[in-house]
């Protein structure tokens, strides 16, 4: 062993060290094993020599287990140091397979364990509830949804349907694309107009921005009640209500209560094919080149260009004694839905 400042001690019980780690470290000084061997009682041993040592894997934590066969037919615990193997079965809702370096038995696609069963993954808060805790693409199906279960971007429970931050994705696209979305859950997307409108109607949802500007500040927006209306109606934001954020002085107007997108309530989406704006003369989503909830036109478009005027980034229009001018500094956008029953911290 060797003596030396606090430090992660990995033991075969505990092969991250992080009970160790903790421990050790509001000790100060102690003595710990050299990189690669394992405390195992007072000696330092090679992973090998631990009781649940799996080739391949690595060392399996005192309490938790590993699936030894390919078809999920066996699982082993680790327990007491010592594997102890019974047979183990996929339920019918759930399929063998390795994810995240794991094979075990999961849920199908759409569907996730609370502990005792699959059920449905409606939205990311579902997973989130559920141990799902890790920022990233998940696979859901919202109420009523009948097609395939499909992946959306999930952040701390909140479900992601827009993102840009850089222009690397085109927005100026088509109704139809609009629909059934573009991009992918982790990069610039739309997750699509149909998904939303599920999501949207299977509870209340509040609704986020989250803006950086071009300086690196971030800011959000948020209102309570979200939802929009299904195609037929033309995706309509039926409802949108009380408004929060913390644009503060830098979006002008917000200090005095004005809020962007209250401007688009009650709007139908419009594409470069489908014009429902209220612009008598013209189509604005050829105008600006994005689909969005456009009346004439607009006072927050997070679709439209990127980088294409003065200043780099998404443009946002700001009043001021009379004139409206643009501002083009709205460097990252995201669009996010949380269910309102969601407790607030
Ligand atoms: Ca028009």
């Amino acid at each position: 062993m060797m003596y030396m400042e606090c430090s992660c001690q990995v033991t075969c019980e505990d092969p991250d060290g992080t009970s160790g780690c903790h421990n050790n470290c509001t000790r100060g000084k102690t003595c710990i094993c050299p990189d690669g061997y394992f405390l195992q009682g007072e000696h330092c041993v090679p992973p090998e020599e631990c009781g649940c040592f799996v080739h391949g894997i690595g060392v399996i934590r005192e309490g938790e287990f590993y699936v030894p066969t390919p078809n999920c037919s066996h699982i082993c615990h680790c327990n007491s140091g010592i594997f102890h193997c019974t047979s183990y079965n996929c339920h019918n809702d759930e399929i063998c397979e390795i994810r995240n370096d794991k094979l075990k038995c999961f849920c199908e696609y759409g569907y996730h364990s609370d502990g005792q069963s699959c059920i449905r993954s409606t939205d990311c808060m579902d997973l989130y509830k559920d141990g799902y805790i890790q920022d990233g693409a998940y696979t859901i199906s919202p109420h009523g949804w009948t097609f395939s279960p499909f992946e959306v971007y999930c952040e701390r429970g909140w479900t992601v349907f827009q993102r840009r931050y850089d222009g690397s994705v085109n927005f100026d696209r088509s109704w139809n694309d609009y629909k059934e979305g573009f991009g992918s859950p982790d990069h610039e997307m739309w997750l699509g107009n149909e998904k939303l409108f599920f999501i949207t109607n299977q509870r209340d949802y509040e609704l986020q921005i989250d803006l950086v500007i071009n300086n690196g500040t971030s800011r959000y927006l948020k209102y309570e009640n979200f939802r929009i209306s299904d195609e037929e109606n033309k995706y309509r934001i039926l409802f949108l209500g009380g408004y929060s954020g913390d644009t503060g002085p830098f979006l002008y107007f917000i200090s005095t209560g004005y809020n962007y997108m209250r401007y688009h309530k009650q709007q139908q989406f419009t594409t470069r094919d489908r014009d429902y704006d209220d612009h008598n003369q013209d189509n604005c989503a050829v105008r600006h080149h994005g689909g969005w909830w456009y009346s004439k036109c607009y006072e927050i478009n997070l679709n439209g260009d990127y980088g294409n005027y003065t200043d780099v980034g998404i443009c946002l229009t700001k009043k001021s004694t009379g004139t409206v001018e643009l501002q083009c500094y709205v460097s990252f956008t995201q669009m996010k839905l949380r269910p309102e029953e969601y407790p607030r911290c």
